[in-house]
């Protein structure tokens, strides 16, 4: 491919859309720099106090676009079933006659930005190229942040026979005309009426998720979403693994993770939060990449003890999004260490005194880069990827004891398939608990049922598979509070599923899962009493049987494969037998 293939491209959409001016990005400080003034002078963005965040700036959005809309997010396929029961379908001729009298004109009185992006370390198998056109500097700014963005991308255009095609429009943010529409047969994302991160940053969810797991299946490998760390313990040995929790479970925190101080010999390197693409590499074991190359994370709650490596890396450098703003200029967030003010300005522009309600939108972001993160894994730019161990599966619900082990990748396939989880700020709606394979539900670009298959089918292209794990740092006491201390004292489950990989420890045999024996899951000086521990790990057999029905009407209606059938029927049968 070469240029000529992206500029006939930004030409017919230049043509319909109309902007004033077309800028190409080349991904400079300088580009940033006239930007972040640009939006100073028009008032759409705020500098911080540069002494205590040096190159940091608040940005607000409107107050009805805060968040993915997953009630307005499509994939158009020709035929119905390719998008599958659990996404919103509309065929792409229909998309196309709603979205583009949106599109006609919509960027007149406009600039129109070319925005070329690489997905992955350059040069490495896994990378993939898009080009987002945008009618929004905001979006400029977090691209250059989340990607390897501008000449970098436009430098490597020889190596691909395509690249993936965004269109973006902020229109006029009416939820009534917003639409997320993805068009994998064509390689192609249109996005009007957002401007939130989600909706609107076309490299993240829309193309390394929902297109890139299109492209996953045909070609056999994973698009997840998912964290991806290692874990150095103190031999020096460093164990790669890959977490999918839901949005706002806690991915980016674990990520990141800094070992509290009776841990200070074991190191956690970062990778990734939020995506990793995974292939079988020729020596047989599973290799993942983030695509990313920053950080889009929930701001409420980071602290110094929530995240204490993100508190420091986002004091530069950093995009803030939806929190509140002291008298000093500085950001101030629900959960952040220092106290609040007896005034600040809130999330939506309000000045507030002596407040009690919330300042800060829960789901606020910081858009951060990778690179400045202290404990960035040396596996982070590496072309081949970091060979994966161990998969975690987590989600935020009162069932699943605080961590169990499959039995093998089969079962391991149907626990992450299982999974039922909390919603949170991160989606528009009221809280439920619903199903959510993989994390993915949101994210799957095809028809579930297929890309559950094509997870079972990837067991037999991995010589060497990691172990799956399951996760819940959630569970609550009668008392409705948490039980387990999470954040850094995660690191002692890690530390057992760790011991487990190596063969160092046994474990007990549920109807479930493995679970760890007590003496080998390190408890030290957390005082949970014996009836705390026993909630953690306690397997209600009632209530799992009646979660099992809720699966069972899962599985009927997505016509799931007769692996996990079985699956289903082992466990249930594990269940009834131990009654
Ligand atoms: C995210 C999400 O922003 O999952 O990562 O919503
Ligand atoms: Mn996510």
């Amino acid at each position: 491919m070469d240029i000529e293939n992206i500029k006939n491209w930004v030409n017919t959409v230049s043509q319909f859309t109309n902007p004033d001016d077309i800028v190409w990005c080349n991904g400079s400080e300088d580009e940033y720099n006239q930007l972040t003034s640009q939006m100073i002078k028009n008032g759409t963005l705020i500098k911080l106090n540069n002494l205590q965040y040096p190159n940091c700036y608040l940005y607000r959005s409107d107050i009805n676009d805060v968040a993915r809309t997953e009630n307005l997010t499509f994939i158009c396929t020709t035929k119905k079933e390719d998008a599958g029961p659990t996404n919103n379908w509309m065929s792409p001729k229909d998309a196309k006659a709603i979205i583009n009298p949106i599109l006609k004109n919509s960027m007149s009185g406009k600039t129109m930005y070319v925005v070329p992006y690489l997905l992955g370390p350059p040069n490495s198998d896994f990378t993939q190229i898009g080009v987002e056109i945008t009618d929004s500097p905001y979006v400029v700014l977090n691209l250059k942040i989340m990607t390897r963005m501008g000449s970098i991308a436009l430098d490597q255009l020889n190596k691909y026979d395509n690249f993936v095609k965004g269109v973006h429009a902020t229109h006029n943010l009416d939820p009534k005309q917003r639409y997320i529409c993805h068009f994998p047969e064509e390689n192609l994302i249109l996005s009007v009426g957002s401007g939130y991160g989600g909706n609107a940053l076309l490299s993240k969810k829309c193309h390394a998720l929902r297109i890139a797991s299109v492209n996953a299946r045909k070609e056999n490998w994973l698009a997840e979403h998912m964290l991806i760390m290692g874990i150095e313990k103190p031999d020096g040995d460093i164990i790669y693994l890959t977490g999918a929790f839901p949005s706002g479970c806690g991915k980016t925190n674990l990520a990141m993770l800094q070992p509290p101080k009776s841990y200070e010999n074991w190191k956690i390197w970062t990778i990734g939060d939020d995506i990793a693409w995974l292939r079988p590499s020729p020596k047989g074991k599973l290799h993942a990449i983030n695509p990313e190359n920053g950080f889009f994370g929930i701001v409420s709650g980071t602290n110094q003890v929530t995240n204490q490596n993100a508190m420091n890396a986002i004091k530069k450098n950093t995009i803030y999004t939806n929190v509140a703003l002291t008298p000093d200029n500085n950001p101030w967030w629900e959960g952040i260490d220092d106290p609040a003010p007896n005034s600040l300005i809130n999330w939506s522009g309000k000045t507030v005194n002596n407040f009690n309600e919330n300042v800060t939108h829960p789901n606020s972001r910081f858009t951060s880069p990778i690179e400045q993160y202290p404990n960035l894994s040396k596996n982070y730019n590496n072309v081949e990827g970091a060979p994966i161990s161990v998969m975690i599966f987590g989600s935020r619900n009162q069932l699943a004891p605080l961590v169990y082990e499959s039995f093998d990748w089969n079962h391991g396939v149907f626990i992450g398939a299982t999974m039922g989880s909390k919603t949170n700020a991160t989606m528009a709606g009221a809280p439920v608990v619903r199903r959510d394979p993989m994390a993915m539900l949101p994210f799957c670009g095809y028809n579930i049922t297929d890309y559950l298959t094509h997870w079972v089918d990837m067991g037999s292209r991995i010589v060497n598979k990691p172990r799956i794990f399951h996760v819940n740092w959630f569970k609550k006491d009668n008392n409705g509070k948490y039980i387990w201390p999470g954040y850094k004292e995660n690191i002692r489950v890690l530390e057992w599923i760790i011991k487990r990989v190596n063969n160092q420890v046994s474990a007990v045999e549920t109807p479930i899962g493995y679970i760890p024996n007590i003496e080998d899951l390190n408890l030290k000086s957390l005082n949970l009493s014996d009836n705390q521990f026993k909630l953690l790990f306690n397997i209600d057999i009632d209530q799992w049987l009646t979660e099992f029905k809720i699966i069972n009407d899962f599985f009927n209606k997505i016509h799931v494969n007769n692996t996990l059938q079985k699956q289903y029927t082992l466990v249930k049968e594990r269940l009834v037998a131990s009654e």
